[in-house]
């Protein structure tokens, strides 16, 4: 039972505020109080019932209480409203209205061709007479769709708003927390966090603070997103407890998403049988092995009986994995996804395996080829419960990347494509850099020509097989959540692709900017969405131009990965070179006469990128060495295009630092200096950036700039 059951609100309503957090300290990010008042200002019915529905009555009641609307739970008796929010197996009501209402929401999936199911997670919004109605098979259903209702504000509420269903695109919409739970002595308690602490963790324990979990899992749910792992991928020994001994820790953070529709999974080491179980071995073909993993796993369904599964990363970057015992990663992801296979669990076993002990001298090892060369001819050997996680790029998040081929690759391997939104390597929350353009661009490639199934279908899968997306967050326990407020767009903008991968990101970008500086709250909505729209729709290509050219990547100082450092990478053993020299610049991964990288493509991308001549712009080093003297499609040098671009980048940089002052006074002050002190921040460092390639680019060619201006 739970409070609200068969009772009219409208008395209570006015009494108290209802359960939920708000707390002051922390920013509200796309769910302030404002963006519910068309909502609020509603008399809504709620009819069905489980744990989600009671979310959902939470969520009206709180801007019902604030806005002056009224909320009935499945009414016995006839009532007058605005809002139907209803599962479609719920009893009659004794409303005709409402009653109308559904059978009229009936109809409309009918008509929009639904296949009589919503699904798990499905909703239909229609207009019904007065009303609007939501219809969902499942409670899932009802909370997605209403805060699509918050999404669309008093369109909600358009009598000639036409019906629409959303169902959706990817089943699982995940994001991998790299949150340390003891703080790691080089990174830290998050790893690459750039938002404070952890939000689960701190100093070795649970941090402690469940309101501010429930709070981010309303926001991850109003963007979409339905799984979360909450431990780093590089698994020491205090977060390979969270397994066992600290188990209990999962099951409290499991309890508090769990009304938002997330599921919990945990980042687990390979040799947990030996570090937790006492055993010799973790070989997975070792009997002893497979029943650990077994037996652990029950104990964890046990605990936590909606568990999502496991997030493994083997034999990388000093991690533990199969090879030490001969095994290849098929016979490694497999041991674990039987043991979770009863239960409905995944293994996200991740595909970024490559030799960081590389030698700079060696031209024939191309860290760009390495996962393709490992897991490509595993394909067809996963269990179905295995989830191949594919970082977007064959290297490492950069920039501009091309898109892995290993995604183009394994047709019998479920696929998950995995995104950075925590800002490694662009701008680490110091920078403004809206992502949503480069991941819609991933989303939208067709691997095997253009026209053909792209990086989204794939993720997609068959009848919607597929392994999903998952994302690096970018959240902490930084007030604003994201260090940077305008950082939390590309938080949001991941949930949105991943429910969705063929939204436009501009459109997702204005949403996001409609809920969180609320047009009703602000003097100037026409000022405030045009100057976001303009320091942000381009931020990442802005960023691109003033950072490592033409697709080449790196450069940027080791270790923090912060700032530029053009050699810092290029004679170390992480293979992401250069190859700078006095007459050109970039990496040869041509069939011909490179890595033959370029050939791990379907045959229409090998083609186009294997000459310089056909490869785009845009990655040209990244396929090519070519001469600083090369001509680009655009009609520059390649050593013009460094400069231009770069004199460029820093100006844009500069004209998005003088228009973000025209917000003072119009929004939240806080933000407003906060944003501000970090544009000063990218300033200085896009200047230092601009500066530091310019100049090492001049050095290399001695090519002056055409146009004369400074470089030192
Ligand atoms: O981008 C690199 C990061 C590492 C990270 C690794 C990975 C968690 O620099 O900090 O480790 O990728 O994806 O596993």
């Amino acid at each position: 039972m739970n409070a609200y059951e068969s009772t009219d609100l409208e008395e209570s309503m006015f009494v108290a505020e209802p359960p939920g957090v708000e707390d002051p300290r922390v920013h509200p990010a796309w769910l302030p109080p404002e963006a519910f008042r068309a909502l609020g200002a509603r008399r809504v019915l709620v009819h069905g019932d489980g744990l989600l529905v009671d979310t959902v009555l939470d969520e009206v009641t709180r801007a019902c209480t604030r806005y002056g609307g009224r909320v009935w739970h499945s009414p016995s008796w006839d009532v007058d409203v605005d809002l139907v929010l209803l599962l479609r197996d719920a009893d009659e009501l004794p409303s005709s209205a409402v009653e109308a209402a559904r059978s009229a929401g009936e109809a409309a999936l009918v008509d929009l061709g639904g296949d009589a199911t919503l699904g798990d997670e499905g909703f239909l919004l229609t207009r019904a007479g007065d009303l609007t109605v939501l219809l969902a098979d499942a409670p899932a259903g009802l909370l997605y769709g209403l805060f699509h209702v918050v999404r669309l504000c008093a369109a909600a509420f358009d009598p000639a708003r036409p019906p629409e269903l959303h169902r959706p695109a990817l089943r699982r919409r995940m994001l991998n927390h790299w949150d340390n739970v003891a703080v790691h002595p080089v990174m830290g308690q998050v790893e690459r966090g750039y938002a404070g602490g952890s939000i689960f963790w701190a100093g070795g324990r649970p941090r402690g603070d469940l309101a501010r979990i429930r709070e981010y899992g309303r926001l991850l749910a109003a963007s979409g997103i339905n799984a979360i792992s909450v431990n780093n991928v590089n698994v020491g020994h205090a977060e390979a407890l969270l397994l066992t001994d600290r188990l209990n820790d999962v099951a409290q953070i499991a309890g508090v998403l769990r009304p938002y529709g997330i599921r919990v999974h945990l980042s687990v080491t390979f040799a947990a049988p030996v570090v937790l179980g006492g055993l010799p071995t973790a070989d997975p073909f070792d009997e002893d092995v497979r029943a650990w993993w077994a037996a652990t796993t029950r104990r964890v369904y046990e605990r936590i009986d909606d568990f999502g599964g496991y997030v493994v990363k083997a034999d990388s970057e000093g991690q533990p994995g199969p090879f030490t015992y001969g095994r290849d990663h098929a016979d490694g992801a497999n041991v674990l996804a039987e043991a979770l296979a009863p239960y409905g669990g995944v293994v996200h076993w991740r595909a970024f395996v490559y030799n960081h002990h590389q030698d700079w001298r060696d031209r024939s090892t191309d860290r760009a080829r390495a996962a393709y060369d490992h897991f490509a001819p595993l394909d067809g050997r996963f269990r179905t419960n295995v989830v191949l996680q594919v970082k977007f790029g064959p290297v490492d998040f950069q920039t501009r990347e091309p898109v892995s081929p290993v995604l183009a690759a394994m047709p019998a391997t479920r696929i998950a494509v995995e995104l950075q939104v925590t800002q490694e390597y662009t701008g680490q929350q110091r920078h403004v850099c809206h992502l949503g353009p480069c991941w819609s661009e991933v989303l939208r490639f067709a691997p095997w020509g253009p026209g053909g199934r792209t990086i989204a279908d794939v993720a997609t899968g068959e009848a919607g097989t597929g392994g999903g997306l998952v994302a690096v967050a970018n959240t902490g326990d930084d007030p604003f959540w994201t260090g940077h407020p305008l950082a939390q767009a590309n938080l949001y903008t991941f949930g949105r692709f991943a429910w969705d991968p063929r939204l436009d990101p501009t459109a997702v970008l204005d949403e996001w900017m409609t809920l969180t500086f609320p047009p009703s709250a602000t003097a100037d909505p026409e000022l405030v969405r045009r100057t976001l729209h303009e320091i942000m729709d381009d931020s990442w290509r802005t960023y691109e131009r003033y950072t490592a050219p033409l697709g080449v990547g790196f450069m940027v100082h080791p270790g923090d990965h912060y700032g530029p450092d053009v050699d810092g990478y290029e004679y170390s053993r992480w293979g992401t070179y250069h190859f700078a020299d006095r007459d050109g610049v970039g990496v040869d991964r041509s069939r011909a006469t490179g890595t033959g990288f370029a050939g791990q493509y379907p045959p229409y991308w090998a083609d186009v990128y294997e000459s310089p001549q056909t490869c785009p712009d845009e990655l040209l080093l990244f396929f090519h060495h070519v001469p600083y003297t090369h001509v680009l499609h655009s009609g520059s040098t390649v050593i013009q295009h460094i400069y231009d671009t770069h004199f460029a980048g820093v100006e844009e940089v500069t004209v998005m630092r003088r228009r973000w002052r025209t917000l003072n006074g119009m929004i939240d002050p806080a933000v407003y200096e906060r944003v501000a002190e970090r544009l000063d921040e990218q300033v200085r460092s896009a200047t230092e950036w601009r500066d530091q390639i310019n100049t090492y680019f001049f050095r290399k060619s001695g090519i002056p700039d055409a146009r004369g201006r400074r470089i030192h």
